[in-house]
């Protein structure tokens, strides 16, 4: 490109992708039916969530729960966290097992419709819930973002089902169509329904959905890993660029390391020193 050739003449122009080297490519996404995001859209759209069973095999949750397992150790400090509930954080820095789960291509074609290119990671966790715990307070996953409601969401969180979830084991518990309320919190009369899936599923939903996780009246514990990923003008929860060591983050697909920082809101927000982020994963 000559040194004349303008590509910023309007404030619009610096909305378009401005990068030389590493320009946004299409993610993962991409490569799924266009008729089925169509549906999973239109149940987001009327209930706030959506629910897909059976995406991983037993031998994908095996493997996660012998990853995952060894390292829960202590509970909750409040009973948001739960008291009966062990939660591990920053699950990316930690192990790859979650890593198919965070870049699913399901999921990534609806991410792709909901938020703005280059959305981010916000969380990963996993999150054991054990016998005895109560119900946690319902609330909303974007609500600590200080934008009033009624509002389009401004994140979307999946949590996967390890074990199976059922209606008295923890399953993550929803209001449906409560993300189209306004400012109102849940009452006694609003209609909630536990999210029971086989191990192995996912339920996806919207940043505005009222939600929270199930009581655990059985014997056994519950363990799920929820994602978190917000619009890329928004600080994440986790900040996996502090977190994960430049060595790990080259070893994650394009679409992770896209969406724990290594990308760029047009036209500036991300950049290190004036450059694309990935450039520093190119430096030895
Ligand atoms: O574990 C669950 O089912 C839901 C947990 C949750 O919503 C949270 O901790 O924010």
């Amino acid at each position: 490109m000559s040194i004349d050739d303008e590509p910023v003449t309007t404030l619009d122009d610096l909305k378009s992708d401005l990068a030389g080297r590493h320009k946004w490519t299409p993610s993962g996404g991409a490569a799924v039916d266009p008729a089925i995001v169509d549906a999973d859209m239109a149940a987001l759209d009327r209930d706030g969530y959506v629910i897909w069973e059976n995406l991983l095999g037993a031998d994908e949750c095996e493997q996660i729960r012998e990853t995952v397992g060894p390292m829960l150790s202590h509970t909750g400090r409040n009973s948001f966290e739960g008291r009966r509930t062990q939660r591990i954080y920053s699950v990316l820095s930690r192990t790859r097992v979650c890593d198919r789960l965070v870049d699913h291509p399901r999921v990534l074609a609806v991410l792709d419709r909901l938020l703005m290119p280059n959305y981010l990671l916000s969380a990963l966790q996993a999150i054991n819930i054990q016998p005895g715990e109560s119900p946690q307070l319902p609330h909303h996953d974007d609500g600590f973002y200080p934008i009033p409601r009624p509002r389009d969401p401004l994140a979307a969180a999946t949590i996967w089902a390890i074990d199976d979830f059922t209606a008295d084991n923890g399953a993550t518990v929803v209001l449906p169509g409560s993300h189209r309320w306004g400012r109102r919190p849940p009452g006694p009369d609003d209609p909630a329904v536990p999210v029971v899936m086989p191990a192995g599923s996912c339920v996806l939903f919207v940043g505005t959905l009222w939600h929270g996780g199930g009581a655990n009246t059985t014997a056994d514990a519950r363990l799920a890993i929820t994602a978190q990923y917000c619009q890329p003008w928004l600080r994440p929860m986790e900040a996996y660029t502090l977190s994960m060591p430049r060595d790990a983050a080259r070893t994650v697909s394009d679409d992770i390391q896209r969406m724990i920082g290594y990308s760029i809101h047009p036209p500036f927000v991300g950049n290190v020193d004036g450059l694309h982020p990935l450039r520093l994963l190119e430096q030895p």
